[in-house]
């Protein structure tokens, strides 16, 4: 005898499907087996929900799985007497908004988020109190705006050699990156450009 037929032999009200014991089958009709075996199959099927639904919501709090990517890390190569250099990479948020907070490097005494932008007719830099990394999208630092100083260089900056950076991120914690140095009159197209860009992070292809 299937279980379908002893469904449909058995009381009308039993809509849950589960196979029944053998109480069930031998006429006894007090009901205790359905209930049961109901409350079981609607414990494991919000169970499942509850499974499938949290799984995504984890993911999206993993920062493992949305930190921040760093590229294209590059400075200009510098000459001796020159005890000032500029790091420009680009940051990609994936999925999660995060912070780059500070930077540290080996190279340098200080690391300094700066941003450059037109005062009247006069191009100044300040100093920002971090970079706000976009949950989708880039930010990048280029010549001619945002900017990290390195401030009290310990060595020139030397074309084709590289250096490392160590980066904090406010939810993404520490990240390590290589800084490529490039010839002197090297300049990326924002440097042409006296937009602001952080009116337009990302816009940079
Ligand atoms: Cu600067």
């Amino acid at each position: 005898m299937s279980s379908l037929t002893r469904v449909k032999n058995d009381h009308p009200h039993r809509h849950c499907g589960e196979p029944l014991g053998d109480a069930a089958t031998q006429g006894n009709h007090t009901g205790r087996a359905a209930p049961l075996a109901c409350r079981n199959a609607v414990t494991f099927i919000m169970f499942a929900v509850f499974a499938l639904a949290a799984s995504p919501a984890l993911a999206q709090t993993d920062p493992a799985a949305t930190r921040p990517t760093v590229e294209h890390a590059w400075a200009r190569a510098t000459v001796a007497v020159v005890k000032t250099g500029a790091a420009y990479f680009t940051i990609t948020g994936h999925g999660a908004a995060d912070r780059l907070l500070s930077a540290t490097t080996p190279v340098a005494e200080r690391a300094e988020l700066h941003m450059t932008g037109n005062d009247g007719n006069v191009m100044r830099m300040r100093p920002v109190d971090g970079l706000a990394v976009p949950a989708t999208g880039a930010v990048t630092l280029d010549p001619g705006g945002y900017h990290l100083m390195l401030v009290g260089l310990r060595q020139p900056l030397v074309a084709g050699q590289h250096f490392p950076l160590a980066l904090t991120f406010q939810n993404a914690g520490a990240m390590r990156v290589e800084v490529v140095v490039e010839a002197a009159g090297a300049a990326r197209p924002m440097e042409m450009n006296h937009a602001m860009p952080g009116m337009t992070p990302g816009a940079k292809p």
